[in-house]
């Protein structure tokens, strides 16, 4: 993964704590001296690393690290939510009725990156995706997109040989009325000279583009900040993405430039290929950056890693009687992360998160595929329905498995899942033995807990 030196150098910061019960101040300086070469190294901004430091330095010291959590446990989870934090939350965009420009300098990956977010939209939610190669500066864009779009089932519109980009777009777009979400590949200069301000701002103003995304790439740095916003100035940037991630060990600058800029980073390149796109969101970018769990991948983690606040916090939100589908879907990520909830909680009955205690690493990764299949569905239900899964009939659940490009069959497999574990929790609450349990472990009294 990218930014392998930022995570070697966090965790060798945190480790510094290894071992002790207590923080004193030379070990906090030198966790702080630490840390601060680590994100300099990987290049953030000189004020947002003092600004991180000393908040990672104040809370560490300030904050009593929960019962049974290591110092060093504490300092990471502290970093995580720093570093999080820094860079934003994330932003979700339904591929419905899309029209996207693509905008960036010369060479930034724009053309790969219309490729892979066309081939990602289309393949993560069913939906017809088109792209319309509105570049008529580099001779072969169009081949290029459409080589790197062969066999994906996206539609490709250029005119080669056509110098006006602005009728190439509108073509396009009568020819691609009846596609969910079209993808606009445009020109890209060394510089933002005049000529390609007028053109943008003409290809976006006949596009009328609900999205304007930035591409930029990781290896530009800290540069990415002024950069984004002449774009954002020009265009109003809705998105970013961060290129060549996989290509760079500093690519803590851009990332961090760009979110400062206030433009959410939506999708960061990590490859030449169409597949390497990841999604953006911060929590998870930087859990899989620091080692501490992603659904993929993490399999083996030990209970140790596990966030216990979040192991808390979920448990709570189950005891007070409200449980979504959101819920649901964090109890099952957890759980297939460490597998065995009686190491981590071994004074809880078994029947504990779903009855999913003793998970073998076989059915930890069936877990995960299904979450991943959850994941996919949820994305297409409203907050409304996440929230009160109860209005899921059947014209409902036709229009998520549409949009999600999964069955019908899969929906109502995810719906019955929540009922399982709702009934499950329900049963749980009534047990008195398990009521004094959770109340000795987290010294919650019964109001907080919603079982009075
Ligand atoms: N390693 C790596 N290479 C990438 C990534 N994204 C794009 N590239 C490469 O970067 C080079 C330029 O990419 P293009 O997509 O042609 O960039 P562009 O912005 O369209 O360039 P112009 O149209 O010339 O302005 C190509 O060789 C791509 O394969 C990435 O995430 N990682
Ligand atoms: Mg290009």
């Amino acid at each position: 993964m990218a930014l392998d030196g930022l995570k070697r150098r966090i965790l060798g910061s945190a480790g510094l704590l290894k071992g002790k019960r207590e923080i004193d101040e030379d070990t906090l300086k030198e966790l702080s001296k630490s840390l601060r070469r680590a994100l300099l190294e990987a290049d953030f901004n000189v004020r947002q690393t003092k600004e991180l430091t000393e908040k990672v330095e104040r809370r560490v010291v300030e904050e009593e690290p929960r019962p049974g959590t290591k110092l060093e446990t504490h300092a990471m989870n502290i970093i995580y939510t720093e570093l999080v934090r820094m860079l934003g939350p994330p932003r979700d965009i339904r591929p419905h009725n899309e029209t996207i420009l693509m905008v960036g300098l010369y060479g930034q990956g724009k053309t790969t990156t219309t490729a892979k977010v066309a081939d990602w939209w289309r393949r993560r939610h069913n939906v017809r995706v088109s792209v319309i190669e509105a570049d008529t500066h580099r001779p072969g864009a169009y081949e290029q997109l459409c080589q790197l779009l062969e066999g994906t089932g996206v539609g490709v519109y250029g005119e080669p040989g056509e110098g006006d980009a602005t009728k190439i777009v509108r073509n396009g777009l009568k020819e691609f009325s009846n596609s969910d979400v079209v993808i606009i590949d445009t020109a890209g200069r060394d510089s933002l000279d005049n000529s390609l301000r007028d053109e943008l701002v003409s290809i976006a103003d006949i596009a009328n583009a609900t999205e304007r995304f930035l591409v930029i790439d990781a290896q530009v740095g800290q540069a990415a900040g002024p950069v984004a916003q002449t774009f954002h100035d020009l265009v109003g940037v809705t998105g970013t993405i961060v290129t060549k991630l996989d290509g760079t060990a500093r690519g803590g600058g851009a990332l961090s430039a760009v979110s400062a800029t206030g433009a959410p980073i939506v999708f960061v390149g990590e490859g030449e290929r169409i597949q390497d796109l990841e999604k953006f969101e911060s929590d998870r970018f930087i859990s899989r950056l620091l080692g501490m769990g992603d659904i993929k991948g993490l399999i083996d983690l030990t209970p140790e890693d596990l966030d216990q606040d979040e192991a808390m916090r979920i448990t709570q939100r189950m005891m007070s009687g409200r449980f979504t589908l959101t819920d649901m879907y964090s109890q099952m990520e957890m759980m297939s992360k460490i597998g065995t909830m009686d190491k981590l909680l071994s004074h809880l009955p078994d029947s504990m998160f779903g009855g999913m205690g003793n998970l073998s690493t076989g059915q930890k990764r069936q877990m995960q595929s299904n979450l991943e299949k959850f994941r996919i569905i949820m994305d297409s239900m409203t907050q409304l329905e996440k929230d009160e899964p109860t209005l899921l009939k059947s014209s409902r659940i036709r229009r998520i498995a549409r949009g999600s490009g999964a069955t019908e069959k899969d929906v109502k497999g995810l719906l019955a899942q929540w009922n399982r574990s709702k009934k499950m929790m329900r049963g749980m609450k009534g047990d008195r033995r398990f009521r004094r349990q959770m109340q000795s472990m987290m010294d919650f009294d019964d109001s907080e807990l919603g079982m009075g």
